[in-house]
């Protein structure tokens, strides 16, 4: 039944307004070979002449497909143009139900065409970029676990329909063992009804993202390995500015913008205009701000320390080279850190470039239990610490010491390729890659300006008391423990050296998002991206100024209450004493 019902919904969704066109059936390529570089290379593509091997391979050439775009432009319908689609109330269950299990609104990506037009939101300099005629091909790898059927496809579709069919491959579809009975035999079927050049391969058991990758790759015949998730959408001329730098460079690995996919209405938009990768010390992905230099040519690749993961391109043959993945990196996580550490510090070079765009759904929530394998994120950090970070992992154990009790499993093989590989210590990646991270995320944090106790001026039994509160929940003023209001209050807090100011022990900051007087104060977890946390100490008057809204911290003791006012140093209610300050 499960598979009549499966099968019913396919079609549905297939003839549901997705007129995917019909000449999306690709046919595969196969490449010359140019064994100086050891990175094979498609024939010439000459105005309208493939076979015409006389032709410079070196020429730089317009990759732009005019005719396609312009029909793109044509189209109108729901989604078209990459603009969000927004439901009746009456689909609202429907659409609860799929929002559920996938983390997005799929309700809405089934109302869109899977070859849905989008907005060329390049910089306007990559329309007169030029690479060169002789590329590498590409086979593009898509990993899929539980995969809503039209982000899976819409995936397949943008990406092939918006890239020179000669130089796609193949795509392979590597499905990490999901249960829904849409995605079985009947994605063989849409496949194989409507490409030459799409493979389904499947696990026997779930892997997770990171060995269902080196699945597929190891089942790759292109030049060039393209890894993308399973809910894209790949903008216009997106293949060629991959593709071109590992040409010159085989060990230059390529990553696209990341452009956002809402995931609730599907509209696309950039997140910002360029960013280099990077981390902090607990491994949340950050981002650095561009170089001048970077700045000064938006059309050209730029060094970036980190991936983000998802989507990049390398050469076959350095994947290879750098060991692939570690494969005991399980499920989820740190494959990101592992391979982009390895490809700079064993003599390689990672670029993003922004005139490859491509959308992503980051999803609302991860709709996936945990299959069963324990805390797989911090003994994959663990093992990327221990084999690559050198003196550095200290750093992230300081801020996570259950590290280092948990067993990351066999490092000889990957002891081994850094060391095959002659890789470069830590310390050269901290200090000529990633050279201004510290700045932003220093390994060990300074001390904090001022810390302790917050006592009113005005009223001196009387000091801020947090009170164990949540996010987003207002606070006031208490009897100061020390000055014999008991022992029940949270009254210790911290100004630091990012000028925000929490409870000691939580991570929830004080937070003005009402810019105007009598805003209240409330705690709200700490972004340390300053904002409506940002707080100056006066050092002169004991004032505490918050920067975005210009205002100061105020109080009115009688009735236990804190509240933000134009800054005034006459009211005593504005003036506060901090347990400890070396305040400036
Ligand atoms: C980001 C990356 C993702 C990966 C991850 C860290 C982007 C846009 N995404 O998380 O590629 O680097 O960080 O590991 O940079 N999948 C499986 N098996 C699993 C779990 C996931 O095949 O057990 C698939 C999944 O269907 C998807 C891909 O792996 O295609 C990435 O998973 P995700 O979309 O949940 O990761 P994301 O975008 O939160
Ligand atoms: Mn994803």
């Amino acid at each position: 039944l499960a598979l009549v019902i499966g099968c019913l919904f396919v079609m549905l969704v297939v003839f549901h307004g997705n007129s995917v066109p019909s000449d999306l059936a690709d046919q595969g390529s196969e490449g010359g070979n140019n064994m100086a570089t050891g990175v094979s290379f498609s024939p010439p593509l000459g105005a309208g002449d493939a076979s015409d091997r006389t032709e410079d391979p070196n020429e730089l050439i317009d990759w732009h497909d005019y005719k396609a775009i312009e029909a793109e432009r044509a189209r109108q319908g729901p989604g078209e143009q990459g603009k969000g689609v927004h439901l009746d109330a009456s689909e609202n269950k429907a659409a609860d139900d799929l929002f559920r299990v996938n983390g997005f609104n799929a309700l809405v990506s089934d109302k869109m065409s899977l070859f849905r037009s989008l907005a060329d939101i390049r910089h306007s300099a990559c329309q007169g970029e030029r690479y060169r005629r002789g590329l590498p091909t590409a086979s593009i790898i898509i990993p899929f676990h539980e995969e809503h059927w039209s982000t899976l496809l819409r995936t397949v579709v943008s990406c092939i329909h918006r890239a020179p069919r000669h130089l796609v491959k193949e795509v392979i579809l590597v499905d990490d063992f999901s249960k829904k009975s849409f995605l079985g035999d009947p994605l063989e079927k849409y496949v194989s009804a409507h490409f030459t050049n799409v493979r389904v391969l499947r696990n026997a058991k779930r892997e997770g993202l990171i060995r269902t990758r080196i699945f597929g790759a190891r089942n790759a015949t292109g030049d060039v390995l393209i890894f993308l998730d399973s809910h894209c959408e790949c903008n216009i001329n997106w293949l060629p500015p991959l593709l071109h730098p590992i040409a010159n460079n085989y060990k230059t690995v390529v990553c696209p913008f990341i452009d956002v996919i809402d995931f609730n209405t599907f509209a696309y938009r950039a997140q910002d205009e360029g960013a280099r990768g990077a981390f902090d010390w607990e491994f949340y992905y950050k981002r650095l701000p561009l170089l001048p230099e970077d700045l000064k040519h938006p059309s050209k690749p730029f060094d970036s320390p980190v991936m983000a993961g998802g989507l990049f391109a390398i050469s076959t043959k350095w994947f290879w080279e750098l060991g692939g993945y570690d494969p005991g990196l399980d499920i989820w996580g740190g494959e990101q850190y592992e391979l982009s550490f390895k490809i700079w510090q064993c003599g390689g070079r990672m670029v993003d470039t922004g005139c490859s765009r491509i959308g992503h759904v980051y999803r609302k929530y991860a709709p996936f239990p945990n299959p069963g394998v324990g805390d797989f994120i911090g003994r994959n950090y663990r093992r990327v610490a221990e084999v690559w970070m050198d003196e550095y992992a200290e750093y992230i154990y300081n801020r996570r010491p259950h590290y280092k009790s948990i067993p990351a499993g066999d490092l000889t093989s990957q002891r081994e390729i850094r060391e095959r590989l002659h890789c470069k210590p830590f310390k050269w990646f901290m200090t000529n890659v990633a050279f201004d991270l510290p700045l932003r995320y220093p390994p060990v944090e300074p001390p904090s300006a001022a810390s302790g106790e917050i006592r009113s001026a005005a009223d001196a039994s009387l000091c801020i008391d947090t009170r164990f509160k949540g996010g987003m929940q207002s606070f006031g003023l208490a009897k100061c423990i020390k000055g014999g209001g008991g022992l029940s209050g949270e009254q210790n807090f911290i100004f630091t050296f990012r000028k925000d100011i929490h409870p000691a022990d939580r991570a929830f900051c004080f937070d003005v998002s009402q810019h105007a007087v009598k805003a209240p104060v409330i705690l709200y977890q700490c972004h340390y991206q300053k904002g409506n946390q940002h707080w100056k100490i006066n050092p002169n008057t004991g004032q505490l100024y918050h920067v975005a809204s210009r205002l100061c911290l105020d109080s009115e003791p009688a009735r236990l209450e804190i509240f933000m006012n134009s800054c005034n140093p006459a009211r005593q209610t504005q003036l506060w004493k901090w347990g400890t300050t070396d305040a400036k």
